[in-house]
C-alpha cells in the first residue's frame, strides 16, 4: 500500500499508523521545512514574524529548531480576519470554516483540495482507530455549518466507506426517532449531547442501553473519565475521544483508540505537537502544560506553534506506538477558575459530581461576587428518584469532597430536575453573573 493511496488507505491503518519513531521524526522534519518555507513565503504576517526575530526557513535543520520559531496566538487570527494569514490564492480555497469563541470576533479558516483530502483521511483514520467498520452506519450530530465539527466529521465518515446520517446537532427527539429507526452502529456528536440523547431516550420511554449504538466518537469540549463512564454505561456502548480545533483543521488531530482508551494519538505525520510551560519554554513528555501545534501538510492555512490553551500533556504511543497521546484535557487556561487564589476547573466538579450517590451530571456553575470577595455555587440536578433528604444529604457530600480535593468552599444549591439548560453542542457550565 502507498502512503498517497488515500481509498485504500482509509480503509485500514495507514502506513504512518504502522511508522517507527526514527520514521515519523524523519518525515515530521521533511514537512516541517516545507511548511515553514510556505508560511515565510506566502503569508506576509510570517515573514515579517521571522524577519523581526531573525530566524529564515533555512535555519529548521532539525526537529528542535522549532523552538527557534515564534508562536502564533488566537488574537493573531482575529487581527488578519478574514484571510491575512491564507498562503494560497483565494482561487483555491474551496472551503472556509469559521469558529465564534467566546469573545470578539469570528477566527476564519480555510482549506485546498488536498487538506480537506487529508481531513477526510484523517477523520477516517480516526474513526477506525475508534472501532467504526466499512458498512456501519455512522449518525453525524455535530454541527453543520461553519463548526467544523459536521461537515469535517461528514467526509470522513464516507471516505471510510460507512453510510453518514447527516443529522447535525439539536431537533432532539428527532434524533432519538432517528437512532431507533435508522439503527446507526455508531455516533458523533460532544459527550454532553451525548448525556441530552440519553435522556431523551429515556423520556420517551425507551432503553438507550437497547439502542444499536456501539460507539460514541465524543469530543469538542473537556470531558472526564467519570463521564465516560456514565456514557458507556448508560447506553452500553465504548466511548471514545476524539480531539481537534479549527485552527488546525477540525476534529481528527487527534483519536484515541477503543482498544486502550487511554487518551487521543495525535497523528504526528500531520500536526507536530509541544508542551510549554508559562515562560513559554518547550517542557518535556509527561509534563503538563499548554499544547502547541504546528501544522505540517496543511496548504491553504499553515500554523506555525499555535498557542490552543488546552492543558495536558504528551504521552508516548501505545496502541499507534509512534504517535504521541495526550492526557485527557483538563479544560483550557482560559476557563480556568481563580477563585480566592485556588485554581479550579470545571471538569474538577464534574468528575466530583459524578461519584456522589443522588446527583446527576446536570449542573451549572455561577460565578458573583459577594462585598468584594468572588463566590461560586453549584447548581446542580439531583436524581428524579432521589428523596428531598437524599438530596440534601448528597449535596452535602458535594460540597465537603469538593472541599478536600479542590481545597476551596463552593456552594451548593440543589435545582429541580429537568430545569437546567440542555446541551446541544459545546456545553457552557460557567456563567460569571460579576
Ligand atoms: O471543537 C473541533 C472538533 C469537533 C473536535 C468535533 C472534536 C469533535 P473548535 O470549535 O475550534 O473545534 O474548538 C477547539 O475544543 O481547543 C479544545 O479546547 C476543545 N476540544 C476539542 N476536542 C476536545 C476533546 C472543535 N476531545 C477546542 N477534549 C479545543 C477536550 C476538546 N477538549
Amino acid at each position: 500500500m502507498s502512503a498517497t493511496s488515500p481509498l485504500t488507505a482509509a480503509r485500514g491503518l495507514h502506513d504512518a499508523e504502522r511508522f517507527t519513531r526514527p520514521e515519523l521524526e524523519a518525515l515530521q522534519l521533511e514537512r516541517l521545512q516545507w511548511t515553514v518555507r510556505h508560511a515565510y513565503e506566502n503569508v506576509p504576517f510570517y515573514r515579517n514574524r521571522f524577519d523581526e526575530m531573525g530566524v529564515h526557513p533555512s535555519d529548521i535543520r532539525q526537529l528542535s529548531d522549532i523552538e527557534r520559531l515564534p508562536f502564533t496566538t488566537k488574537d493573531d487570527l482575529r487581527a488578519n480576519y478574514p484571510f491575512g494569514l491564507f498562503a494560497v490564492p483565494m482561487e483555491d480555497v474551496r472551503r472556509v470554516h469559521a469558529s465564534s469563541g467566546t469573545t470578539g470576533r469570528l477566527t476564519v479558516v480555510g482549506y485546498t483540495d488536498r487538506d480537506l483530502e487529508n481531513w477526510a483521511d484523517l477523520i477516517a483514520r480516526s474513526l477506525y482507530a475508534s472501532g467504526v467498520r466499512p458498512g456501519w452506519k455512522v449518525h453525524n450530530a455535530y454541527g453543520y455549518g461553519l463548526f467544523t465539527g459536521g461537515l469535517g466529521a461528514h467526509a470522513g465518515i464516507e471516505r471510510l466507506g460507512c453510510t453518514v446520517i447527516p443529522m447535525s446537532g439539536g431537533q432532539t427527539e428527532k434524533q432519538v426517532q432517528l437512532i431507533n429507526d435508522f439503527k446507526p452502529d455508531a455516533i458523533m456528536c460532544t459527550p454532553s449531547y451525548l448525556l441530552t440523547i440519553a435522556d431523551a431516550f429515556e423520556k420517551a420511554g425507551l432503553d438507550p442501553r437497547e439502542s444499536s449504538l456501539k460507539v460514541a466518537i465524543c469530543g469538542a469540549e473537556p470531558w472526564t473519565d467519570s463521564m465516560r463512564r456514565e456514557l458507556e454505561e448508560r447506553l452500553n456502548i465504548k466511548a471514545v475521544d476524539i480531539y481537534g480545533l479549527s485552527e488546525m483543521m477540525g476534529p481528527g488531530v487527534g483519536n484515541e483508540c477503543v482498544e486502550t482508551q487511554d487518551g487521543p494519538h495525535i497523528w504526528e505525520d500531520h500536526f507536530l505537537p509541544e508542551i510549554i510551560d508559562e515562560d513559554l519554554r518547550q517542557v518535556v513528555d509527561g509534563v503538563q502544560g499548554e499544547l502547541v501545534f504546528t501544522t505540517l501538510t496543511k496548504e491553504a492555512f499553515p500554523m506555525i506553534r499555535y498557542r490552543t490553551r488546552d492543558l495536558t500533556s504528551l504521552n508516548p504511543g501505545t496502541a499507534r506506538p509512534a504517535h504521541r497521546r495526550i492526557a485527557k484535557i483538563t479544560g483550557r487556561n482560559d476557563d480556568m477558575i481563580i477563585l480566592r487564589g485556588v485554581n479550579l476547573f470545571p471538569t474538577q466538579i464534574e468528575e466530583i459530581a459524578l461519584e456522589v450517590e443522588h446527583l446527576t451530571s446536570h449542573f451549572i456553575l455561577e460565578l458573583s461576587k459577594r462585598g468584594t470577595m468572588d463566590h461560586l455555587v453549584v447548581k446542580i440536578e439531583p436524581e428524579v428518584a432521589a428523596t428531598g433528604a437524599e438530596a440534601d444529604a448528597a449535596a452535602k457530600v458535594l460540597q465537603k469532597r469538593i472541599k478536600d480535593r479542590a481545597g476551596t468552599t463552593l456552594g451548593v444549591e440543589l435545582v429541580a430536575p429537568g430545569t437546567l439548560p440542555r446541551s446541544e453542542g459545546k456545553l457552557k457550565r460557567l456563567y460569571d453573573l460579576r
